[in-house]
């Protein structure tokens, strides 16, 4: 399951070679940007945020918004903990000026 080799740093016969153990760097922590649904927020503003934001086509955007308002919550797209968290705040912001109540929120994958 591990992507990583890695031993003691000798190479075992008590000579003290060091050899090259790390092969791969770690992947990094993923996680997902959910979008609630609301009473208020209007569908085709969710399928512009959805295409300005998180680079849907608007058949992707407009699925994805239909989720959301069916289920109550949906998945925007999954990225690295600082790019997820830009997102959050650009959407968050975007939709204050607008003055709608959309929401979204992190979730670790
Ligand atoms: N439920 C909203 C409406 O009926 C539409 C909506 C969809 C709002 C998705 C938010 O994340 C959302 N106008």
């Amino acid at each position: 399951m591990s992507e990583e080799k890695d031993t003691d740093g000798t190479n075992g016969d008590g000579s003290g070679v060091a050899l090259q153990t790390r092969t791969r760097t770690k992947k990094p922590a993923m996680y997902k940007v959910l979008m609630l649904n609301d009473d208020y927020t209007p569908m085709e503003f969710v399928v512009h945020v959805l295409e300005r934001f998180f680079g849907k086509s608007r058949q992707e955007a407009t699925t994805i918004m239909m989720h959301v308002h069916r289920r109550g919550v949906g998945v925007c797209g999954v990225y690295t903990y600082e790019v997820a968290e830009t997102k959050v705040n650009q959407v968050t912001e975007f939709a204050r000026r607008n003055q709608h109540p959309l929401r979204c929120t992190l979730e670790k994958e």
